[in-house]
């Protein structure tokens, strides 16, 4: 097979004075950033659903994408070149990992035999390119939204036997993850919710969800995968109302179902912006309550309501993803993967070359502002004189489970008046994290 990126050669990190805009300015895989390389720190992975199937469709009008590599027809052979082609790509750029859902890699056959034959077909080229090019899975997935058959959901479905199907179907892609020696396996939840509450029984569907995971994580052990499951969080689009709606949604349907021991989240950008938040407080949210699993690196349009699904460029989001990242000790076995498309206008092959070295070198320049603030202590510092009054006296009594409702009435009574408040200084905290910007 010729290359299909003949005229480009492998990405460098050529440092921020370089005006070639094909290398990195920033992200320098080997550099140590707080006693670990780049490279572990981010765990870049590419999405192949969007960088290798993404056709630049929308609802105006089809695909623009200009793909040497693309047979007219999907068959299992253009899948197994366009595998190749996949591999040729992530080396050049300089990325160890990659994400798929199964249809995304093999095309979906006239029976679930035949679409299991055509994965397994693929999965063959996927683990010979891996070997050669070191190149790993940072996850798997299913695609359980795309087929008509799953118009009403999959595991939620009204249809039990969508469910049945998308069971058969998940129980494959977890055994081609392990195949592949994957260090992780996503739930997103396709169409798991509802358009309509009149037509639902909210509680049954739930219920199967939960039914669900949990033959997915008994499968897991069955053959022996142990890598970490992910739950990833997305308020509305397809349906109006999905069931993962953000991480605290999230936490507390696998509290309530028994699955904390098992699964972990995958933070989206783009869908922590559709659920009214910021990717900084859904990552403060999983990662204060032990749930941070992995990034899908992208971000929304601030003007366009839905999941646009652009590349990352914006330091300001990265610094801060990477300051909540750094607190709560890395992403390890995850990782950052890029979900996340180039537009329909850049149609050309080397556009995805731009556009996941821009995402690069903006977590790079992210991450090393972040160690920058860390490193000078100033937040450290400005949130111990926030919280001093909890150092000592009554708040470390509190703190200790020392007191009650009536130990601080007396308290309080003997002292007549609470300590003056101290200002809050978000204005100088923002000025103080421009100057590191
Ligand atoms: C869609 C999701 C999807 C998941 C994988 O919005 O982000 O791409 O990451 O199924
Ligand atoms: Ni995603
Ligand atoms: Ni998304």
């Amino acid at each position: 097979m010729a290359a299909a990126f003949p005229d480009i050669e492998k990405i460098r990190f050529e440092g921020p004075q370089s005006k070639n805009m094909l290398a990195f300015h920033h992200y320098d895989e080997n550099e140590v950033v707080e006693g670990k390389p780049m490279r572990e720190h981010f765990r870049f992975a590419v999405a192949y659903w969007h960088t290798f199937r993404g056709q630049g469709a929308d609802p105006f009008g089809p695909g623009t994408m200009i793909r040497p590599w693309e047979a007219a027809e999907d068959t299992v052979k253009n899948a197994q070149d366009r595998a190749k082609v996949a591999f040729e790509f992530m080396q050049k750029l300089g990325v160890h990992f990659y994400c798929f859902h199964d249809r995304d890699v093999a095309p979906e056959g006239k029976t679930l035999k035949e679409s299991h034959k055509n994965l397994d077909d693929v999965v063959k080229v996927l683990k010979e390119e891996q070997e050669r090019t070191g190149i790993k899975l940072l996850w798997g997935t299913a695609n359980l939204f795309s087929n008509p058959r799953y118009m009403h959901g999959a595991a939620t479905s009204p249809n039990a036997d969508a469910f049945a199907y998308a069971a058969a179907q998940v129980k494959k892609a977890i055994e081609v993850t392990k195949e592949l020696g994957g260090v992780g396996y996503t739930f997103w939840g396709g169409r798991e919710g509802y358009q309509n509450l009149w037509n639902t029984d909210i509680k049954r569907e739930f219920d199967h969800l939960a039914a669900f995971m949990h033959m997915a994580v008994d499968h897991a052990k069955a053959i022996g995968f142990t890598g970490q499951f992910y739950f990833e969080p997305k308020p509305k689009e397809p349906t109006k109302h999905q069931y993962d709606f953000d991480v605290a949604n999230c936490i507390n349907f696998l509290r309530t179902y028994g699955l904390t021991d098992h699964v972990k989240m995958n933070i989206e950008t783009n869908h922590a912006t559709l659920a009214g938040h910021s990717m900084q407080h859904e990552i403060e949210y999983a990662g204060a309550q032990g749930f941070l699993g992995s990034i899908d690196a992208n971000t929304g349009d601030a003007l366009l309501g839905w999941d646009t699904d652009q590349f990352p460029t914006d330091i300001y989001l990265t610094t801060a993803c990477m300051l909540s990242i750094l607190k709560y000790g890395g992403l390890a076995p995850g990782g950052i993967n890029f979900d996340a498309k180039v537009r329909r206008e850049s149609f050309e092959p080397v556009d995805l070359f731009y556009a996941h070295i821009g995402g690069m070198d903006a977590f790079a320049r992210g991450l090393k502002i972040a160690a920058a603030i860390r490193k000078d202590g100033i937040l450290d510092k400005m949130l111990a004189e926030r919280y001093g009054s909890w150092g000592t006296g009554i708040g470390a009594s509190i703190e200790a489970g020392k007191e009650s409702f009536a130990s601080l009435e007396k308290y309080m009574l003997e002292k007549g008046e609470a300590q003056a408040n101290i200002s809050g200084r978000q204005e100088l905290l923002e000025n103080i994290i421009n100057t590191y910007i």
